[in-house]
C-alpha cells in the first residue's frame, strides 16, 4: 500500500517534473492580451525605435501593452518586471539590461505561470534556459555582428591597424558577444592590434568622453570600433576635436544602423555599419500568437540584418530606422 502510494506518488512527481522540465506556463489562446514589455533604457534612437515598433504592432492588434523604461538601472529592471508578475500580465517580453541579474526574475515569472519571451538582448544560459524558463529569445547574432566588423576591417585595412574598442554595457549580452567575435577574428591578425578595449555604456557621451581619453593615451590608433551607432558617433566628435578626420585618418566602424550613422557612412565619416534592426513588434507578437497556439520555438529565432558600405548606404537610408 504504502509502495503504491509511492508509486502514484512517484508518478505524479514524474508528470509534474516533465511539465517543469517542458517547463513553460501555458498561455490561453485570446483574441487580445495583456502584455508587459521591460525596456532597458529609452537614451537611443535605437531603444526609441524598438519601443515604437512594440507599441505599434501592440495597438494593431489591441492589445494591451504594460510598459516599463528601466532608465538604465538593472535593479529597476528586477523590480519592473516584479510588479508585471504581481499585475498578472498574460505574458513579458524582457529585453534583459544585463545578462545575469535578470535571470531570476525571469524564472519567478515562469513559477507565476506567465511565460516570458526575451527580445533583443540574451540572459546567460547557464543561468536560464529557453524552453524551460522562457520560451525563445529574439534577435541578432551578436557574435556574427562583431566578426561582419571585424572581417570588412581585415578585407579593407591597409598596413598597421591600431585599434580602439568601445565596448557596450558591461554585463549585456551584446557586449560580450560583439567583443567576442570583433576580438577573436582580429587576434588571428598580426597586424592588426586592439591598443584599448574600455566601455562607452552603449551611450553617445561616455562613447564620446572615452575615445578622447583613448585616443590621448594612443596616438597611433587608426581604427575605432563601437559596439553601436551612439558611441560610434560620440567618437566620431572626439577625433574631430583630436584634430584628426574620422572616416580617414581614424577608420570607424559601428553596429546598429540608425538613420543618423548611415548618413555618415554616406558622408565618409563611419566607414562600415552592421545593422542590428530594432524593429521587433511584429516578430514579437506573432511568436506571442504562435507559441499561444502550441507552436515550439528553438533557442533563439535570429533577425537577418544587412549592412551599410559606402557603396551601399545611400541606397539603404531611406529604409534605416
Ligand atoms: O545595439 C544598442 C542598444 O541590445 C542590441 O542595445 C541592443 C543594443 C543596441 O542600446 O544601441
Amino acid at each position: 500500500m504504502k509502495r503504491t502510494t509511492m508509486v502514484l506518488g512517484g508518478v505524479a512527481l514524474l508528470l509534474t517534473g516533465t511539465v517543469l522540465a517542458q517547463g513553460l506556463p501555458k498561455l490561453a489562446v485570446k483574441k487580445t492580451y495583456r502584455v508587459g514589455f521591460a525596456q532597458t533604457e529609452s537614451n537611443n534612437p535605437w531603444r526609441l525605435a524598438q519601443t515604437k515598433s512594440m507599441q505599434d504592432e501592440a495597438r494593431r492588434l489591441g492589445h494591451q501593452l504594460v510598459y516599463t523604461d528601466a532608465a538604465g538601472s538593472t535593479a529597476k529592471q528586477v523590480a519592473d518586471v516584479r510588479s508585471m508578475i504581481a499585475q498578472k500580465v498574460d505574458a513579458i517580453f524582457l529585453s534583459p539590461r544585463e545578462d545575469k541579474p535578470l535571470a531570476p526574475v525571469v524564472k519567478e515569472a515562469a513559477k507565476a505561470g506567465i511565460p516570458v519571451i526575451l527580445l533583443d538582448r540574451n540572459i546567460d544560459p547557464a543561468l536560464a534556459k529557453a524552453g524551460t524558463d522562457y520560451v525563445t529569445f529574439i534577435g541578432s547574432d551578436f557574435v556574427q555582428e562583431g566578426q561582419r566588423v571585424a572581417n570588412w576591417l581585415v578585407k579593407n585595412a591597409k598596413g598597421k591597424t591600431n585599434i580602439i574598442e568601445l565596448e557596450g554595457t558591461t554585463g549585456s549580452s551584446p557586449a560580450n558577444d560583439r567583443k567576442k567575435g570583433f576580438d577573436d577574428v582580429i587576434r588571428k591578425n598580426p597586424q592588426f592590434k586592439i591598443l584599448a578595449s574600455q566601455t562607452g555604456n552603449f551611450a553617445r557621451d561616455t562613447g564620446r568622453q572615452v575615445a578622447e581619453t583613448l585616443l590621448q593615451a594612443n596616438p597611433t590608433a587608426n581604427v575605432i570600433y563601437a559596439h553601436n551607432d551612439e558611441m560610434a558617433i560620440g567618437a566620431v566628435s572626439a577625433i574631430r576635436a583630436a584634430g584628426k578626420r574620422p572616416g580617414v585618418d581614424i577608420i570607424v566602424l559601428s553596429i546598429d544602423g540608425g538613420k543618423e550613422a548611415v548618413q555618415m557612412v554616406v558622408d565618409g565619416s563611419i566607414n562600415y555599419v552592421v545593422e542590428c534592426n530594432p524593429r521587433f513588434g511584429p516578430a514579437a507578437f506573432k511568436t506571442l500568437a504562435g507559441y499561444a497556439a502550441g507552436q515550439k520555438y528553438p533557442a533563439k529565432v535570429i533577425n537577418a540584418d544587412r549592412d551599410y558600405t559606402p557603396q551601399n548606404a545611400k541606397a539603404g537610408l531611406a529604409s534605416a530606422y
